[in-house]
C-alpha cells in the first residue's frame, strides 16, 4: 500500500489518493483537468500567466512538512487531490449512526444529499477565484500580490478536491456536476454561482481583505463541519483543506490590521485625532466609518452563508451523519439531539426575541454563533491598535439580523444596534451603515499598483514580517 502522507508528484495529477491504481478514475481527471486550465486562463487572475509567483505548493500531508516554498508560473501550479490519511478505526460520531465504523462509499439514501453539499462548497472555490480576478492590476505591493495568488491557487485546488469526491463516488452525475462548476460564473445572471456572497463583486483590496478575513472565516466553519462527516473521504478532504484556510484568514485579518494602523499613525502625526471623516480622507488613508462601513457589509452578508436559523435540511443532514457541528467531539451532550433546544432570535411583531426550538432545527444558528464568537475575538485584536493609537474609536459587529437576506430576519429592515425599522427609516439611514458607492469610489481611487520590493500603498501598513521568514522587501513576484 502507498504512503498516503507522501504526494507523488509523479503522476499529471499530483495525488496521495493512489491515483493510478484506479484507470478510469485517472482518466476522466485528466480529461477535466485541461477545462479546469481554460478556466484558470479565462476566468482566474488576469494577465498572470508568465509571472514567477513565490508560492507554496504541498508536498506532504503531514503536520510538519506540507509546505514547499519556490517561484512558480501559476498554469504550472501542481493541483492535485491530498486527503489526510485514513484513521482506520474512525467511527460516526453523531447522529442517527453514531458508533458505526465511518462509510468509505456513499450510502445510496444520502446519495443526493451528500452530493448537494459537496456541490456546494465546490462552487464557492472558483466562485471566489473569479471573484478577486482583477485585483493583481491594483496591487498595494509585491507582498500582497503575492498572498493574493497564494489564495487563488489554493482555491483553484480546493474545487480540485471537491470534484475528486465528485468523480470518484458519484459516477456520471459527479462528472456532469464537475463540469458545470466550471461553467457557472461569479454574477452571471444567466448561470450564477449558488450561494449569494459569491455573486458580489470583489472590486478592490479592502473588500478582498474583507472578504479573506469575513467569508473566508465562514468556509473554515463550514468545512469544520463538514471535516466531521461519516463519509470518510470527505472528512479526510475537508482536514486537509482547513490546513490551507488558516493561510487565507490570516491575510484577511493581517490586511485589515495593517489598513487600521495606517490610518491610526497618520490620523496621529497629522493631528486628525478628533477630525471628521472628510479630513482624515483626503490625506489618503481610509477613515474609520467607512472600515467601520464595510465590516458591516461583509460580516452581515457572509451570515447569509449559513442558511437559515431555522432550518430542516440542517437538522437532516446532521441526523445522516453528513454534517457535524463546529467540533463536535468536544461538544459534551448525546450527539444526536433528539431532546435538546437552542434559543434563536426570531421576529415577532416588530420586535428581536430569543426563541427556544429544536437544537436540531437550529444548527445552522448555532455554527453561526461559534463564528461570530470568533469574529468577535479577532476584532478585539484590531481594536487594540485604535487603543494604542490613543483613540477612543473600537470596531463592532452589527445585530445578527442586520442586512440579511436569508433566514428568518429577511424581508425585515434591522439596525445595527438590533431594532427593526420601516423601509422608510431604513432608507433614510443605511447609508450610514453600509458602503455607498462613493465609499467604494473613494476606496478605489487609493489603489494604485505598487510593485517596487519593499514599496507599499499610502492607504496600507506593511506587514510585522515577510512569507516563509523572507525578509519584508523580498521579491516576492517576478515579472521576467
Ligand atoms: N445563498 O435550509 P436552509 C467557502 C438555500 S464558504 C443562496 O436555510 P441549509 C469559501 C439552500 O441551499 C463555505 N441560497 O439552509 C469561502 C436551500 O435551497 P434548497 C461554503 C441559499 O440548506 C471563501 C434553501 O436556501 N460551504 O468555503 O441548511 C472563499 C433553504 O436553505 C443560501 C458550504 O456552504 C445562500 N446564502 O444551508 C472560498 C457548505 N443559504 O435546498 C470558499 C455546504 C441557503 O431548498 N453547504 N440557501 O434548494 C451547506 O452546508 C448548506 O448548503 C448551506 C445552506 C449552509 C449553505
Amino acid at each position: 500500500m502507498s504512503d498516503e502522507s507522501v504526494i507523488n508528484y509523479s503522476d499529471r495529477i499530483p495525488n496521495n489518493v493512489d491515483l493510478a491504481s484506479d484507470r478510469t478514475l485517472q482518466r476522466a481527471l485528466e480529461r477535466w483537468q485541461p477545462a479546469f486550465l481554460n478556466w484558470w486562463e479565462e476566468a482566474g487572475p488576469s494577465n498572470t500567466s508568465t509571472l514567477q509567483v513565490y508560492l507554496r505548493t504541498a508536498v506532504s500531508v503531514d503536520r510538519d512538512g506540507w509546505a514547499n516554498f519556490d517561484y512558480v508560473r501559476m498554469p504550472d501550479y501542481r493541483w492535485g487531490i491530498f486527503l489526510v490519511p485514513r484513521d482506520e478505526g474512525r467511527r460516526i460520531h453523531f447522529g442517527a449512526h453514531t458508533g458505526e465504523p465511518v462509510w468509505q462509499e456513499v450510502p445510496g439514501e444520502y446519495r443526493s444529499q451528500l452530493q448537494r453539499l459537496i456541490v456546494t462548497q465546490g462552487d464557492t472555490e472558483p466562485a471566489s477565484v473569479e471573484q478577486q480576478r482583477l485585483l493583481g492590476a491594483t496591487c498595494p505591493s509585491l507582498y500582497d500580490l503575492r498572498n493574493l495568488f497564494q489564495v487563488n491557487v489554493e482555491e483553484g485546488r480546493h474545487l480540485w478536491a471537491m470534484v475528486y469526491l465528485l468523480h470518484r463516488f458519484f459516477g456520471r452525475e459527479g462528472r456532469e456536476e464537475g463540469e458545470a462548476l466550471l461553467q457557472r460564473r461569479s454574477g452571471d445572471i444567466n448561470n450564477p454561482r449558488i450561494l449569494t456572497a459569491f455573486n458580489e463583486q470583489t472590486s478592490h483590496w479592502l473588500a478582498f481583505f474583507m472578504f479573506t478575513f469575513f467569508t473566508d472565516r465562514d468556509g473554515k466553519f463550514q468545512l469544520s463541519a463538514l471535516a466531521e462527516s461519516a463519509f470518510d473521504p470527505l472528512a479526510r478532504t475537508t482536514r486537509f483543506m482547513l490546513t490551507e484556510e488558516a493561510h487565507h484568514m490570516f491575510v484577511g485579518e493581517t490586511g485589515i490590521a495593517r489598513v487600521i494602523q495606517r490610518t491610526c499613525e497618520v490620523m496621529r502625526d497629522e493631528g486628525l485625532m478628533d477630525a471628521d471623516p472628510a479630513a482624515v480622507r483626503r490625506h489618503g488613508v481610509i477613515d474609520f466609518d467607512t472600515l467601520q462601513r464595510f465590516v458591516n457589509f461583509h460580516y452581515s452578508f457572509t451570515l447569509d452563508l449559513f442558511g437559515g436559523e431555522i432550518s430542516s435540511n440542517a437538522g437532516s443532514v446532521y441526523t445522516s451523519g453528513l454534517k457535524g457541528r463546529y467540533e463536535e467531539e468536544k461538544v459534551g451532550d448525546d450527539h444526536a439531539l433528539s431532546q435538546a433546544e437552542y434559543v434563536v432570535p426570531q421576529i415577532d411583531n416588530d420586535a428581536i426575541v430569543s426563541s427556544t426550538v429544536p437544537a436540531l432545527t437550529a444548527l445552522n444558528a448555532r455554527l453561526r454563533d461559534d463564528y461570530r464568537r470568533e469574529i468577535e475575538a479577532a476584532m478585539a485584536r484590531w481594536n487594540r491598535i485604535p487603543e494604542k493609537c490613543g483613540s477612543d474609536r473600537r470596531f463592532v459587529l452589527p445585530h445578527v439580523g442586520f442586512h440579511r437576506k436569508i433566514g428568518v430576519f429577511a424581508g425585515h429592515h434591522v439596525s445595527p444596534d438590533g431594532h427593526v425599522l420601516t423601509a422608510e427609516a431604513w432608507e433614510r439611514e443605511s447609508s450610514r451603515w453600509l458602503p455607498t458607492d462613493a465609499d467604494h469610489q473613494f476606496v478605489s481611487s487609493l489603489m494604485g499598483r505598487v510593485v517596487e520590493p519593499g514599496r507599499f500603498a499610502g492607504w496600507i501598513a506593511p506587514p510585522v514580517r515577510g512569507i516563509n521568514n523572507q525578509p519584508i522587501d523580498f521579491q516576492y513576484v517576478r515579472f521576467d
